[in-house]
């Protein structure tokens, strides 16, 4: 007598339901999960992430083949609004960000690092009552190299009309960012957002094609091993930075760790602990990252997982910005780890 098929929905032996289960817990449902309510705000950031999700898949299958096809790899031979070489993966990327927006209803604005000014979607505007701020290739140093790379993204909520297209609203602190995170090309492609519920990671699943859900409140460690910062700048920095680095150096059980691209690095410091940090300089003391739309992203990320993001004298999120592209030094990790170089900052070495 043959066995009866187990009914569908019942969980089986191998557990087998219940992977059907994470299987199915997508970007855009989890969004929604967070929410508990299928309100239009709950929708309409749904099908955002969605998007963010598609634009990950596109930038992750580019790189995937890089090696493969012509015209992927190097350098345009253009400079970018802050003076940089631009990579052609940079500019593939940040058009993705664009196309995935079309035809949407939800975004009117893009603002991103490879644009001096932002990109208006007429068809989303005025309905679209949001802008995408992103850095479509973070650590393009790397794509040639086969190395790890990022892109970073946060959501704000327009604010007025923008008749003028100046959009002024943006010169905002980051806590008026509603959503926020980063797509990690890696060994697998990683997608960790928040939207002020907590931190969560998802891993592309190519068989999918989907974004699935990884791990649900992530936390930070207080306390790491791990420190992250070029200290190829050791002497351009001011003396309490090369104070903290000698006590690093001096001190039993810390690693340095710096690949070149600081989605990379921010996921190591969320995952295991630790600190990264990118200082200011004495000649450029506004440092080299920009707060908009790769900094302040990353804040509003990490504090959500209980860790900290500063200046060295102020909350990241607290600053606010009196231009676009505007630059700051960046101090990123777990609670302890971003007080011990604050205390050097603070005891004026
Ligand atoms: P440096 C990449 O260009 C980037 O913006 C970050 O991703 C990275 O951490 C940093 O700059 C690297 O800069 O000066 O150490 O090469």
């Amino acid at each position: 007598m043959t066995q009866a098929a187990e009914p569908i929905g019942l969980s089986t032996n191998d557990g087998s339901d219940r992977s059907l289960d994470r299987d199915c817990t997508t970007l855009s449902r989890h969004v929604l999960q967070q929410f508990q309510t299928f309100t239009p705000e709950a929708q309409d950031l749904s099908a955002l992430m969605n998007r963010i999700g598609l634009a990950g898949k596109l930038v992750a299958r580019r790189l995937s083949r890089a090696g493969l096809m012509e015209g992927v790899l190097g350098f345009t031979g253009e400079l970018n609004v802050q003076g940089e070489s631009v990579k052609k993966m940079d500019v593939y990327a940040n058009d993705v960000f664009i196309s995935v927006f079309k035809q949407s209803g939800l975004v009117c604005r893009l603002a991103s690092e490879e644009m001096e000014n932002p990109y208006y979607i007429p068809e989303n505007c005025p309905l679209g009552r949001y802008t995408l701020l992103y850095d479509p290739i973070d650590g393009s140093s790397n794509t040639d190299t086969n190395l790890s790379l990022g892109s970073i993204f946060a959501i704000r909520q327009q604010k007025g009309e923008d008749l003028d297209h100046s959009a002024s609203d943006l010169l905002a602190s980051g806590r008026e960012q509603i959503a926020a995170g980063y797509i990690l090309y890696g060994p697998s492609t990683m997608l960790v957002y928040s939207i002020g519920k907590g931190v969560h990671s998802f891993t592309l699943d190519p068989s999918l094609g989907e974004f699935i859900l990884t791990e649900e409140n992530m936390r930070i460690p207080t306390q790491g091993s791990v420190y992250s910062v070029n200290e190829g700048n050791f002497w351009q920095w001011e003396e309490s930075f090369r104070e903290y680095i000698r006590y690093v150096h001096r001190t039993e059980g810390y690693s340095a760790r710096y690949s070149g691209a600081m989605v990379s690095d921010i996921h190591r410091v969320l995952v295991q602990g630790g600190v990264f940090l990118y200082p200011g300089t004495v000649q450029k003391p506004e440092g080299k990252l920009r707060l908009l739309y790769e900094s302040a992203p990353l804040a509003f990320l990490i504090e959500q997982a209980g860790g900290r993001a500063t200046t060295g004298h102020e909350d990241i999120l607290d600053v606010i910005p009196s231009k676009l592209h505007q630059r700051t030094p960046l101090i990123i990790g777990g609670r302890e780890d971003v007080a011990k170089v604050e205390s050097f900052i603070q005891n004026g070495h």
